[in-house]
This record gives structure tokens, C-alpha cells and sequence, in this order.
């Protein structure tokens, strides 16, 4: 006989509006049941402990593959549950030509922009004063708007960002591009992007996922 522990599941830390809601939404498409671990991190001392025992950089999305394994850094998790699940279509295959921009864009997402928000709950992270908090956290938000505009102006979106195709490029975009400078600023500076990320928040696989963990308004 056998029996199914919690740990036969995968078990995910995470949090409503941040960077996990990619990795539910993946889960989601894939049909794949997990645990859900919550915890706001950038604002609480007790979520980032929580985290902080799988996790020593204490940050969401962290993923505890069933036996115990840890993956950590949301790019990573998104690609490796794309590439474990070739029927799904969400990754590009190692043959496809369109692997190489895939895997180029998933970092630039992850390296350029979302990094980047780790200066925003504690800007003395970077040695600024508290004073400066409001010049950092814009002049960070200027970065990101660069970033998008950067990325709008190499890639040629079809329905989807790379493509005819529903990749987690799209879901990781659809997902970060809420982050400030938020959804307005992402659709001035990346309008080549905006109908598939449009198109990603209207998913009707997603619809319930993004209302209860990250609303989309616009
Ligand atoms: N490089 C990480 C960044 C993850 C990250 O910044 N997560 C935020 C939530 S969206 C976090 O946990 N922040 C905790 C903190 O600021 O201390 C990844 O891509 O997964």
C-alpha cells in the first residue's frame, strides 16, 4: 500500500502580489497540486524566517521539489517546470530556435528587473540613507521602465511574446510587469508587449489564480 505524505506534493513558498504568483500560474497550467506556504517577505520578519530554514537568501518564490530538494530563483523554477513537462508546450525545446531568446529573456527579466526590487522595502540595503528613500526607489523604478523599453524594442511579440505559443516568458511578465512601475508605465514603455501580456491576464485557466493572488485592474 502506499500512503501520500506533504511531502510527496511539491510545497511552495510564497506570496500574494510576488514573483510565486508566476510559479502558481505555472503550476496551475500544468495541473499540478501543491502546498502553499505564505509569507509577505518584504515586509515581515516572521516570513522570512519561515523561508529563511529552505532559503538563506529568505526570499519567495522558494519550491521544495517532493523528496526535499530545494530550488530557489523564480527564472529557474519556471524553466525547469516547463522543461520537466514538454507536453505542455510552456518551454521552447532544446531544438527550437526560439531557445536561445527564451532563455536570454527569462534572465534579463530575473537579472535586470526583478532583482532590482530587493533595494525597495530597505534601501539601506544599498547604503542609502532613509531620507533617500524616495529618489532610490524612483530612480530604481526608471531602471525597470528602461528594461521594458529595452526589451519591447528586440522582440517581435506575435500572440505571445515569442511567438504563437503560451510560454512562462509570458507568465513571468505577465507577473513582474505589476510590480512598479507598475502596469501604466509597462504599457507606455513596451507597447509591442502589451496585447500578449494582455492576453496572459485574461487566460480563463488563470482567471481565478490572478483574482485571488494578484489582481490585475488594468
Ligand atoms: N532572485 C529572486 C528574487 C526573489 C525576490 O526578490 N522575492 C521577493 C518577493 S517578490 C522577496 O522575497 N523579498 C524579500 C526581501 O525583500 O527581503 C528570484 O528571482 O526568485
Amino acid at each position: 500500500m502506499t500512503s501520500t505524505t506533504t511531502n510527496d506534493m511539491l510545497r511552495l513558498y510564497g506570496a500574494a502580489a510576488s514573483g510565486s504568483v508566476a510559479v502558481e500560474a505555472v503550476l496551475t497550467l500544468l495541473d499540478i497540486p501543491f502546498k502553499l506556504i505564505e509569507g509577505e517577505t518584504w515586509s515581515s520578519d516572521a516570513a522570512r524566517d519561515l523561508v529563511g530554514e529552505r532559503n538563506p537568501l529568505r526570499q519567495v518564490p522558494t519550491l521544495l521539489l517532493p523528496g526535499g530538494e530545494t530550488l530557489t530563483e523564480s527564472a529557474a523554477i519556471l524553466i525547469h517546470l516547463a522543461d520537466s513537462h514538454p507536453d505542455a508546450g510552456l518551454s521552447p525545446a532544446l531544438s527550437d530556435p526560439l531557445r536561445g531568446q527564451f532563455l536570454r529573456w527569462m534572465f534579463f527579466v530575473s537579472s535586470a528587473i526583478y532583482s532590482l526590487h530587493w533595494i525597495k522595502p530597505d534601501v539601506s540595503r544599498i547604503g542609502a540613507s532613509q531620507s533617500a528613500r524616495d529618489d532610490v526607489v524612483n530612480a530604481v523604478h526608471e531602471r525597470i521602465a528602461f528594461c521594458w523599453r529595452n526589451m519591447d524594442a528586440q522582440l517581435t511579440p506575435s500572440t505571445y511574446l515569442l511567438g504563437d505559443t503560451l510560454s512562462v516568458l509570458d507568465i513571468y511578465v505577465a507577473v513582474v510587469s505589476r510590480f512598479g512601475p507598475w502596469r501604466e508605465r509597462f504599457y507606455a514603455e513596451a507597447p509591442k508587449m502589451t496585447a500578449a501580456i494582455r492576453r496572459v491576464d485574461h487566460e480563463p485557466r488563470l482567471k481565478a489564480l490572478w483574482e485571488q493572488r494578484f489582481p490585475h485592474d488594468s
